[in-house]
């Protein structure tokens, strides 16, 4: 997760009609569900048991400080979801508040680190993972409503993109992972079943793609020519370029923080043994 700006995030509280309507017309699904489901979650199982469950959200002020609206966002994000919300002091208090009994999950992030923790099992969902599961999932779902082959090109090999080109090549996906840093690429493509790494240069030797998950903290390499008209793309990158410089007809699912703060939560409330 690239550092986030109080603009990226701004306002976020007050877009949930949008956003819902937004998601739901290209995936069919509202942010619970595809959150859930990106889990292997039980929708309204999830959606039955959420109500009671307190989530703190704690402010950390370490490293590079606080961005404004931050934790007032996961709030929001937690709110919307159906847990019962609520913003913690600041550092050390917060974390003893949370640990302390006031909530069954916490939610923080300092500039390495961001986290959901459940207070009564010791459950985590972690961001980049949880993001990557999130991105992969709406994409396959948006594809699949298109008919799309299963065929998908991820940018970016760290945790997100890792995270994202599992989650597809676990849906049956083949899945080619792009980096800046071929050493990267390869051997995050080795770990991966049905994962082909690859650099920038070696894109052109690729048919033109219908699937893109976009997850480079740059966009450095941003394949537009790569890309078939009426492409899905689905980028947690930020900035964003695909909403602005998309192909023809493609659909682009980006959001700075709602879903993959969405799947962490869920994975660290109702873990899988
Ligand atoms: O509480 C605050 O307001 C700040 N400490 C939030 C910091 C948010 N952190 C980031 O944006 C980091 N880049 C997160 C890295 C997560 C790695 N997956």
């Amino acid at each position: 997760m690239t550092r986030l700006k109080e603009e990226d995030i701004g306002g976020l509280a007050a877009t949930w009609p949008e956003y819902e309507r937004r998601l739901a017309s290209l995936t069919g699904l509202g942010l619970l569900d595809l959150s859930a489901r990106a889990l292997g979650l039980d929708p309204d199982k999830v959606r039955r048991e959420i109500a009671p469950l307190r989530v703190g959200a704690i402010p950390v002020s370490s490293g590079e400080g606080l961005i404004g609206g931050f934790a007032e966002s996961l709030v929001s994000i937690a709110g919307h979801l159906g847990f019962v919300p609520e913003l913690l002091p600041c550092d050390e208090a917060g974390f003893r508040a949370a640990r302390g009994g006031s909530c069954d999950l916490f939610l923080w992030a300092d500039d390495d680190t961001y986290l959901a923790e459940n207070v009564r099992n010791g459950a985590q969902g972690e961001n980049g993972w949880a993001t990557g599961r999130g991105f992969a999932s709406a994409l396959a779902r948006m594809a699949e409503r298109k008919g799309l082959e299963k065929r998908a090109l991820v940018l970016g090999a760290g945790p997100v993109g890792r995270s994202g080109a599992h989650t597809l090549a676990e849906a049956g996906y083949a899945v080619v992972l792009c980096d800046l840093d071929p050493r990267k690429a390869d051997a995050a493509g080795r770990a991966i079943p049905n994962c082909r790494a690859c650099a920038p240069p070696e894109l052109p030797d690729f048919p033109p793609f219908a699937c893109l998950l976009d997850a480079a903290p740059t966009d450095v390499c941003f394949p537009l020519d790569r890309l078939t008209p009426g492409a899905c793309v689905a980028a947690p990158c930020v900035p964003c370029p695909w909403e602005r410089h998309a192909p023809q007809d493609a659909c682009v699912w980006h959001d700075p923080l709602q879903l993959g703060t969405a799947v962490m939560l869920l994975a660290a409330a109702f873990p899988q043994s």
